[in-house]
This record gives C-alpha cells, structure tokens and sequence, in this order.
C-alpha cells in the first residue's frame, strides 16, 4: 500500500491491494521511487463517487495499466462496468499523464493549469479528480473542479468524494 506521499507502508502478502489516492499531484513521481509497479499482474480499478446530496456511485474498470514514465505514464483502462454514474474514464485510455509542470496532453495549452488538476488529459477531460474542491457547483471558473461528468452533465459541479483505487485480479 502506498500513501498519498507515496510511501510504502503496508504488504499484505497474496492479500495485497495498492490503493492509490489521486488527491495528490506528485503521486506518480513517487511512486517511480518507492513502489515497483506490478506490471506481470492484472488490474482493476475502482472509482467511488458521492456528491453533495447524499447519492453514492461508482465505476469499475476490469482492466487497468499505466506505462513507464519514459511513455508518460500513458493509461490503459477497460472493461467499464457502470455503478451508477456513467463512465468518465475510458476517454483517457491512451493517453498520459499531464501535470503542471509536464504537459503531455494533446490539447494546444496545458490542461493540467487550465483546469487546476494533474490527469491523463486528452484535450481536455471527462473526468478531473486532482480538481479543486468546489463543496458542490460553482461555475465560476470553468470546470475547475473534481467533475466526474458522465454522472452529473455539468462541468460546474464538483463531487463531494471521489476516490479512485486499484488492485490485482487474482
Ligand atoms: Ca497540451
């Protein structure tokens, strides 16, 4: 397991799961230096979501890889299986990882400073969880916010919780 800082803190042996926070923009630069990624193993990943009025939902992906930093840590996901908000994340396949200070999306600026995130941005997204917290919709700066849009249709509206987790098919 790493922690949002990217430390290694936990195995759990045949048991283990790494679960990986998306809240912080420097997670894939540590994860290069303190976690080896299993890349002989399958994948899946899980996005939970809940928004400001109490409704909860999530998105399943039956496969899930991201490559070396050398190919920008470009994202493979597949296999949606839809809990209820709609799938946000299979626009990103293929694409890297864009912070602020890597643009490696395909858009003519960076999206990673327009959008005040750090993503595998297209050109831009259709889901932004390293956003800002809006405490629900705020349209004040466009789509700024940790939007997950298949569910709520509206670039304005930032999820009250979104977390975004891994683990290996066993
Ligand atoms: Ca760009």
């Amino acid at each position: 397991m790493v922690s949002n800082d990217g430390q290694h803190i936990r195995d759990d042996g045949a048991l283990s799961a790494v679960y990986i926070s998306l809240k912080t923009t420097s997670l894939l630069r540590s994860t290069t230096t303190s976690f080896s990624w299993p890349t002989s193993t399958s994948l899946l990943t899980r996005v939970d979501l809940e928004d400001f009025e109490g409704r909860k939902g999530f998105a399943l992906y039956s496969s899930f890889s991201v490559d070396p930093e050398a190919d920008g840590y470009k994202l493979h996901v597949s296999g949606f299986t839809d809990g209820g908000a709609g799938d946000s994340l299979s626009g990103h396949n293929g694409y890297k990882f864009s912070t602020f200070d890597k643009d490696q999306d395909t858009y003519e600026n960076n999206c990673a400073k327009l959008y005040l995130g750090a993503f595998w941005y297209a050109a831009c997204y259709n889901t932004n969880p390293n956003g800002v917290y809006l405490w629900g919709e705020d349209p004040i700066i466009n789509a700024i916010g940790n939007v997950w849009y298949s569910w709520k249709s509206n670039y304005a509206i930032g999820m009250k919780f979104i977390s975004m987790k891994i683990r290996r098919v066993l």
